[in-house]
């Protein structure tokens, strides 16, 4: 007897393919860019929101989901600079998927939105594989986890349209090569726009919400 084989994970991935585009569509429709912000746990992700929100305050009305396992902690971070945020609590689940995104539509206010930014659960991996409905996926690598992630954690360098190289004031402390970060995320990815910042000395932000503005720009 030849033995049928169920691809579970195809059959997810395909579910979870279908909900992301009609998100995608919701999101269109309103003209509201949608980033999905990728990265180890700890990598800067919500300081990153943070100065954002700060930085284009008055020129860009930015909403914000926040993904974690459990806590409230980063949605109450964002929340103090005033901006909408929904937390997602995924309960053990390590990524965010286009159902959870779905869940949040009746909490926040779009109509006034001009760029929502999905902050996923810390995690290098599965993260990259589920898309939300996104229309572009960012991730940050900061030095202290060293220079050899690329090539072990591929998927998302090659899932992502930027790479933000953050904690570079770490770098006199830590044995990390930018060279080598640069050099093997475009071998994976020959687009991908990378960015050297720092979310506590600020430097190379600019050049980030210049790449933003612009995307929004493009959007509208
Ligand atoms: N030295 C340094 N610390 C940073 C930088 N960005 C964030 N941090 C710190 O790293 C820790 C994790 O940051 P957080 O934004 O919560 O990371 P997330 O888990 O990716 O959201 C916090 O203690 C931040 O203050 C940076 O550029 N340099
Ligand atoms: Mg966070
Ligand atoms: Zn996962």
């Amino acid at each position: 007897m030849v033995p049928i084989k169920v691809s579970l994970v195809k059959n997810i991935l395909h579910a979870n393919e279908r909900i992301s585009v009609q998100n995608k569509e919701f999101f269109d429709e309103k003209r509201i860019l949608v980033i999905n912000m990728m990265s180890a746990p700890g990598a800067g992700k919500t300081t990153l929101i943070e100065h954002t929100i700060k930085a284009l305050d008055g020129e860009v009305n930015i909403g914000v989901i926040e993904g974690d396992i459990q806590s409230t902690y980063d949605a109450e971070k964002i929340a103090a600079t005033g901006a909408q945020v929904v937390q997602i609590n995924t309960g053990g689940a390590c990524h965010l998927d286009g159902n959870m995104i779905r869940e949040t539509f009746s909490q926040l206010d779009f109509d006034a939105m001009d760029l929502l930014i999905v902050e996923n659960v810390g995690n290098l991996v599965c993260p990259a594989e589920f898309n939300v409905g996104e229309d572009f996926k960012v991730m940050l690598l900061s030095v202290p986890e060293g220079d050899d992630k690329p090539m072990k954690y591929p998927l998302m360098f090659h899932e992502s349209s930027a790479l933000l190289i953050n904690k570079i004031d770490l770098l006199p402390y830590v044995t990390c090569s930018i060279d080598k970060i640069r050099a093997d995320s475009l071998k994976i990815n020959p687009n991908l726009k990378i960015f050297e910042i720092s979310g506590k000395t600020e430097a190379g932000l600019d050049a980030w919400y210049a790449w933003l503005k612009q995307k929004i720009e493009d959007k509208k």
